[in-house]
């Protein structure tokens, strides 16, 4: 079975565990080449260079967590990590003080950036880092061109001024906590999808958007022009996984970015955002946590198929049975 996944960082990896681990499960010959295959269209959104050196964060998060070597605390970068260097950088006055490059991490972006500078391009590289870490799955940027997400804020200083900043620093440094007028995907109008991607897509039994942020995620990722065509055309049905339970964002502060776009923090309001197929958007189900229930009737009548299963992903075992419910409900479908 051919599963492609969309997804960004946190919540993307800890779902991505929970399928490899569901797929090794019923598939223990097959899965990793054979019977199943999972291929990941990750987010590249949050990339940005620093300090001469190309960051990924949901790239990483994704390696990191597949890989076993993540920090399951901070919940990003890795585990065991020291930050030698980077007091260093901030001695100097370099980099973003907020924004730590711990030690290991950097061995990470000092080989992408090196490979960058061969003249690889951005899968390339990412085929290249994950082959040390034996995932199981593919990894595909979204895009090999840049797209960074900016977010654009009032400005304090003048009033009706606007302002714009990296994400990471509206994200890390503000903690999201400057009012997001709109966000803008820099580069996307020349950017096309990775190889891969699209056929991906098209030649999967089953599409799965991840847990991950709707707006500065999912959405960016469906930006890239090619993407949202091969998700609309594609014979695969598209499941989606609330990022949000009862009416709170699960991870991050993704209240600050729906809001920004006149999206409720609602598990249901997020599924309309996506569309159900039947009326031209992106979805054939979806899944809300046991707690929104009451929400499921709605989204019936709205065209999805819905199932109410538990959404957080606290162990290893919950998100193992979160994504064999996902894929439970791919099964149930004909499309
Ligand atoms: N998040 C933080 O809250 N503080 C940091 O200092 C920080 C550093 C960092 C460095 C590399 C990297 O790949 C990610 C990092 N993150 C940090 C997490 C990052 O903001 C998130 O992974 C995503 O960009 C948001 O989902």
């Amino acid at each position: 079975m051919k599963i492609t996944v969309l997804a960004g960082g946190v919540g993307g990896a800890k779902f991505l565990r929970g399928l490899r681990a569901h797929l090794r499960q019923v598939d223990p010959d097959g899965f990793g080449g054979t019977a199943s295959e999972v291929t990941v269209v990750v987010n590249t959104g949050d990339d940005v260079w620093l300090t001469g050196l190309r960051v990924c964060p949901d790239l990483d998060s994704i390696m990191y967590t597949l890989g076993g070597a993540n920090d399951e605390v901070r919940g990003w970068g890795r585990v065991g990590e020291s930050e030698r260097v980077s007091a260093e950088l901030t001695e100097y006055g370099v980099g973003w003080p907020w924004f730590t490059l711990g030690d290991l991490d950097l061995g990470t972006h000092i080989t992408r950036s090196h490979l960058l500078r061969e003249g690889l391009t951005l899968s390339e590289v990412t085929a290249r880092l994950c082959a040390r870490w034996n995932l199981g799955v593919r990894l595909l940027p979204m895009s090999d061109q840049s797209v960074e997400t900016h977010v654009v804020v009032a400005d304090p200083e003048q009033p009706g001024g606007e302002r714009s900043m990296h994400f990471e620093e509206w994200w890390v440094h503000y903690r999201a906590g400057l009012t997001a007028l709109r966000f803008e995907q820099r580069g996307l109008a020349s950017a096309v999808a990775a190889p891969g991607v699209v056929q991906a897509i098209l030649g999967a039994d089953v599409v799965l958007f991840a847990p991950s942020n709707p707006v500065v995620s999912i959405d960016t990722i469906v930006a890239v022009p090619g993407i949202r065509d091969a998700l609309v055309e594609t014979g695969a049905p598209v499941v989606g996984v609330s990022p949000i339970i009862s009416g709170s964002a699960v991870r991050g502060m993704a209240h600050a970015c729906l809001s920004a776009i006149g999206v409720e923090t609602a598990a249901d309001a997020v599924a309309l955002h996506y569309g159900a197929r039947d009326s031209g958007g992106l979805l054939d189900a979806w899944l809300v946590d046991e707690s929104d229930a009451a929400l499921v009737a709605g989204l019936e009548e709205a065209g999805l198929r819905v199932a109410a299963v538990p959404l957080w992903m606290n162990s290893v075992e919950a998100t193992t049975a979160l994504a064999a419910a996902a894929l439970a409900e791919a099964a149930g479908l004909t499309v």
